[in-house]
């Protein structure tokens, strides 16, 4: 089918430009079908032949923001007070297939009103602060690839009847070339009809991917503050006015809301406390790490605004000029990954600061995969890879052979041009990453600076190495052996620090049986972490005054601690490096 708005004129970009249309030509053909389009439900897919044009953006007829009004609850709907769904025997079945594509239970998003009460997750404290009159203007930018109808515009409404109109500038909807029927024409009617001028649908004009996808929003936001979120959040009571008022005070903060969980099975809207602040892994991968006491001893009250070293990346706000001034995003940034720890290290270390806002919340619904294909034009399979090594390149300096330890295979591969963003450190006069990590993430584990010992460990009588068999960094994992990977492996790269911790970045060695070995959360008062490399080579547990052994081990196999035998060969380790 097909479907054509016309106007005499281009579509203009400005909002404040009394057109009221904008050309959008969509043609669609219907390919393929989902079971569950059969009962008319939102699940169709299609292959989109012709897209609208990059700046074709429907300009609406100019319903005053005055006249938006807040529409009723539902009050005995599923889902309200952010309450889980449940669903009937019926409602059910196939819904495997639906977690398959969606990642999370679109039924049960179906559900839930579009506009559904949820627990106001703030402190106390948060309740009774007043702000500002006269705080700068937002502009909310929501990028979407395949997402779907509940999801957005639950995020939509959320948005709109929690910010105070004074202050909302506009919600900005980028479609990303999304494969999706509904989130087509029908989104710009429905969004027209009922939102008017407050919410605007632009459309990419090629797959960008999430990051130019924000770019590109965040390019055409008029606001004095430009807001991301995902497309699949609910903002929460009074979630806009502390981002506003911190940016108010300091230009150059860089603000996030505290991330609230929605469930993916039942869309149970969580509180996550006050507790995290962001970390990373050397494989530049995203971590929550408790707040540190020198961060919490800098606030004077516990909703103040904190420090946090790294970002998660969807929920940000940042004043939209300063933004662009310390580089806005790495346009050469492929689809997904990497740009959220560029901005973090970039914001701080040149001369910005990255904080979290614990008045602020906002939930997500965290997904275990993608609805989306994770290709890159150069990336390829590997855009997080790819965009890493940008981003390692540009502002790690000597640090980024960190990241070379876990991606070796990436050494001397192409990651593009990263001349203009290097630019950047010199424009803004930025700091080093050595200065980042001494000053904004002192508790970072450096695994080869001030350690005794590191890189992989071999036993002196066998080919076998110790080696964590590419099992996550997060959480319990074994520590087992291998065959010693003689071009190195961040698998088998352990450190022996100088408190007598055998560890690999945040997992320390410890036992609970005195035969089999763990790596668990380092924790400095724990006396089972501590190990002493003695001078026969051996690697003394301390608590339980035993031996790593491999005696009658193959690779694969869990490493074992046997009895202490001075000049056992089963028991003697050689670390890769010793300091001096
Ligand atoms: C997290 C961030 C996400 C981004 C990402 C790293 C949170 C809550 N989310 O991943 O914002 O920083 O880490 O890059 O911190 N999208 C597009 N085009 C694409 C792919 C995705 O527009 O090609 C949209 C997508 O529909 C969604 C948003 O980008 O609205 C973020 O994607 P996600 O929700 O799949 O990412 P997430 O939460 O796993
Ligand atoms: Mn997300």
């Amino acid at each position: 089918f097909c479907s054509v708005k016309t106007s005499g004129k281009p579509a203009a970009l400005d909002p404040n430009e009394p057109q009221n249309t904008a050309i959008a030509i969509y043609k669609f053909n219907k390919t393929t079908k989902t079971k569950s389009s059969k009962n008319n439900s939102p699940s169709e897919l299609i292959t989109l032949n012709e897209r609208p044009k990059a700046d074709s953006i429907v300009i609406r007829k100019r319903i005053n923001r005055e006249t938006y009004t807040i529409p009723e609850q539902c009050k005995d709907c599923p889902g309200e007070n952010g309450g889980g769904v449940s669903l009937t025997a019926n409602e059910s079945k196939d819904l495997d297939a639906v977690m398959k594509k969606e990642f999370f239970n679109l039924r049960a998003s179906d559900k839930i009103s579009l506009w559904r009460s949820i627990p106001d997750t703030r402190h106390e404290l948060c309740k009774i602060v007043k702000y500002p009159d006269d705080l700068p203007s937002a502009s909310v930018v929501i990028v979407f690839k395949n997402e779907r109808w509940s999801p957005v515009l639950r995020t939509v409404y959320s948005v709109l009847n929690r910010s105070p109109k004074k202050f909302l500038k506009e919600v900005i909807l980028v479609d990303d070339q999304s494969d999706i029927e509904e989130m087509g024409q029908k989104l710009d009617d429905y969004c027209e009809e009922h939102f008017g001028e407050l919410v605007r649908v632009l459309r990419a004009p090629s797959r960008l991917g999430l990051i130019k996808a924000k770019s590109y929003g965040a390019k055409h936001a008029t606001g004095d503050v430009v807001v991301f979120l995902d497309a699949h959040c609910e903002a929460n009571t009074g979630w806009l006015e502390p981002i506003l008022a911190r940016i108010k005070e300091k230009r150059s903060a860089v603000l996030c809301p505290s991330i609230d969980s929605i469930s993916d099975q039942n869309m149970a809207y969580g509180n996550s406390g006050l507790g995290s602040v962001g970390g990373f892994w050397w494989s530049l991968h995203f971590q929550w790490i408790p707040i540190p006491k020198r961060i919490r001893d800098t606030q004077k009250s516990k909703i103040d605004p904190y420090p946090s070293p790294t970002m998660a990346g969807g929920l940000l706000a940042a004043n939209r000029e300063y933004f662009f001034e310390i580089g806005g995003y790495d346009e050469d940034m492929e689809v997904w990954g990497g740009e959220n720890l560029e901005l973090s290290f970039r914001t701080w270390m040149c001369g910005g600061s990255l904080e979290f806002v614990p008045c602020s919340r906002v939930g997500h619904i965290y997904r275990p995969g993608h609805p989306y294909n994770m290709t890159g034009a150069k990336g390829k399979d590997d855009v997080h890879g790819r965009n890493s090594m940008r981003l390692a390149e540009v502002w790690m300096d000597e640090y980024k052979r960190l990241y070379y330890v876990h991606r070796g295979d990436l050494k001397g591969k192409d990651y593009g041009d990263v001349e203009d963003r290097r630019a950047i450190r010199t424009r803004l006069n930025c700091h080093s990453f050595k200065w980042y990590l001494e000053n904004v993430f002192p508790e970072k584990f450096i695994p080869d600076e001030n350690v005794l010992a590191y890189g992989e460990v071999k036993n002196s009588n066998s080919h076998l190495c110790l080696d964590t068999l590419g099992k996550d960094e997060k959480g319990t994992i074994p520590l087992s052996i291998y065959s010693c990977q003689s071009t190195g492996s961040a698998n088998q790269y352990l450190s022996l620090t100088k408190d007598y911790q055998l560890r690999r970045e945040d997992g320390c060695a410890v036992t609970s049986d005195s035969i089999s070995i763990v790596l668990i959360n380092c924790n400095h008062s724990d006396h089972n972490q501590t190990w002493t490399h003695a001078n026969n080579g051996t690697l003394v547990h301390h608590t339980s005054n035993l031996c790593l052994d491999v005696e009658g081990l193959s690779s694969n196999d869990q490493i074992k601690l046997k009895k202490c035998e001075p000049n056992k060969l089963s028991q003697q380790w050689l670390f890769k490096h010793y300091s001096k």
